[in-house]
């Protein structure tokens, strides 16, 4: 008995029909109009979209930063992207400093024994001696085909121009992707003490201490390194004019880059946001900062005209009102402890989060919460909103995602072979999202209040039933390592 998805409009990047779709098993086995039901469990789509399952290539669960960990891991994580619609992602593993990047490979695989959604891995470089520049093509082996490089956070994650070099050399050759956080780490670290040594604390002073230029300045640097070495460059999180121009400027120039930004720069302003009063503006802090409406108006034009391919969240949640509980007592006698297992003692403590940060903007833990909504909000705004098709959203939330980082066609389309991974929306229903409501675990939304209108109702992870209604049906250990291909296309 197969799972036949009956009278919906099919939705993939290359168009729309009103044809059937029989899954059996993990994967779609037949696409076609009026499929006979016999035999099969029938869901009724009529009325209903019927597209790909959304990919988020661009999260971080369980993320020891900030001095505190990303509240979502990969069972929450993965509950609640499920519940907006996206059905795999891809979370970056940190090497350790003084490790090998197989030792962080290791801890991100234990992270992951509990998914509920697939998954795959970007493995972020942190520190590259010579003998982790040589394993870096058995990453390749492992099914890992793109490396991430931070060009910001000081003496935390950031590398340096040799460190960026070598490794787009050698990921070059063995046809892997170099990813960057495009910030010079080395301006902001000069700016934010003068800031804060100014009485300049709040908030807001995080996005004085990374504006614009240090964003479109690292970005151009990544482009050009990417013209030097013919290594496939995919800048993250882009947020500003002078950072996609620089992008432009190097398609222009033929060089293999791309880009994404994130859902949050669609919406989010820092006058308003960031500036709110009083502490507020912390449930904002990320990096690179939210920026003006002239930016969202730049963005919104480079996502549907180019040079952007991708939509994802940066994904990275923690709590406006964190530290709740003996917390420092109990790290001071857990030294190799996670505030995991300091929370499981009790439901009501809380890890540190963006309190942290009170009367210091740099030691507000930076990231947001965004894996469940990031579909919704773009339909909502995107395609009801006229600024893009229903074919471009699916192409930038699902196809695009699968091409650039190789998993394409298994994921990222409603074709015959692919896994069976769906999501049934519901193009006339309204949500209103709220934090009471989301399932992230976060005491804020960054769109609380926002009705949107599409969401999805019926989720499947090949093949299988995970979301139905406001019901879940998944379960820890479901989820799927999916194994990547090198010499993905350029987008
Ligand atoms: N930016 C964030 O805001 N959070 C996680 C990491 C990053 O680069
Ligand atoms: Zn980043
Ligand atoms: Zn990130």
């Amino acid at each position: 008995m197969g799972i036949l998805f009956k009278g919906g409009t099919v939705i993939n990047a290359d168009g729309k029909h009103r044809v059937d779709v029989l899954v059996e098993g993990e994967t779609i086995a037949q696409i076609g109009a009026d499929l006979s039901p016999d035999g099969h469990q029938v869901i009724d789509c009529a009325g209903k979209l019927v597209m790909p399952g959304g990919i988020d290539v661009h999260t971080h669960l369980d993320l020891p930063f900030g001095g505190t960990y990303s509240n979502d891991d990969f069972s929450t994580g993965h509950r609640a992207a499920a519940f907006g619609g996206t059905t795999s992602h891809i979370d970056f593993v940190i090497q350790p400093k003084g490790g090998s990047l197989h030792d962080g490979l290791a801890t991100w695989r234990k992270k992951a024994e509990k998914a509920q959604i697939d998954y795959a891995f970007h493995m972020a470089i942190t520190d590259l001696r010579p003998e982790v520049l040589e394993e870096i093509p058995s990453m390749v082996d492992e099914g890992i085909t793109s490396l991430k490089l931070f060009m910001a956070y000081k003496n935390v994650f950031q590398i340096d121009d040799t460190t960026l070099f070598r490794a787009m050399k050698v990921a070059a050759k063995h046809g892997m992707i170099v990813m960057v956080h495009a910030e010079n780490g080395d301006v902001e670290a000069e700016l934010t003490p003068a800031l804060l040594a100014a009485g300049k604390t709040d908030p807001i002073y995080h996005s004085h201490s990374r504006p614009p230029e240090i964003e479109g300045e690292a970005t151009n640097r990544a482009v050009m390194m990417s013209g030097l070495t013919g290594c496939s460059l995919y800048v993250v999180h882009m947020t500003c004019q002078s950072a996609v121009e620089a992008l432009s400027r190097g398609r222009a120039l033929g060089y293999p880059v791309m880009g994404e930004t994130c859902i949050q720069y669609f919406f989010l302003t820092a006058e308003e946001h960031l500036g709110a009063p009083g502490f507020e503006g912390a449930k904002f802090v990320c990096s690179p900062p939210i920026r003006t409406k002239h930016d969202q108006e730049v963005l919104w034009h480079a996502i549907n005209r180019g040079p952007l391919s991708i939509v994802s969240t940066d994904h990275c949640d923690f709590w406006y009102e964190g530290g709740v509980g003996p917390y420092e007592e109990w790290a001071a006698n857990h030294p190799n402890g996670d505030w995991h297992e300091y929370e499981a003692q009790d439901p009501t403590y809380r890890r540190p989060g963006k309190e942290r940060g009170k009367g210091n903007f740099a030691k507000i833990p930076n990231g947001l919460p965004a894996i469940e909504d990031r579909m919704m909000v773009l339909w909502h705004a995107g395609v009801n909103g006229g600024r893009m098709t229903a074919e471009r959203f699916v192409e930038v939330s699902c196809t695009n995602p699968a091409k650039v980082f190789g998993m394409y066609p298994r994921k990222g389309a409603i074709v015959v072979g692919a896994d069976a991974d769906i999501a049934v929306w519901d193009p006339d229903k309204e949500h209103t999202i709220s934090a009471k409501t989301h399932h992230m675990v976060c005491d804020y939304n960054l769109f609380e209040g926002m009705t949107v209108r599409g969401v999805p109702v019926q989720v499947f992870v090949r093949g299988k039933q995970v979301v139905d209604g406001d019901q879940w049906l998944g379960h820890n250990g479901y989820g799927k390592f999916i194994p990547r291909k090198p010499f993905a296309p350029i987008i």
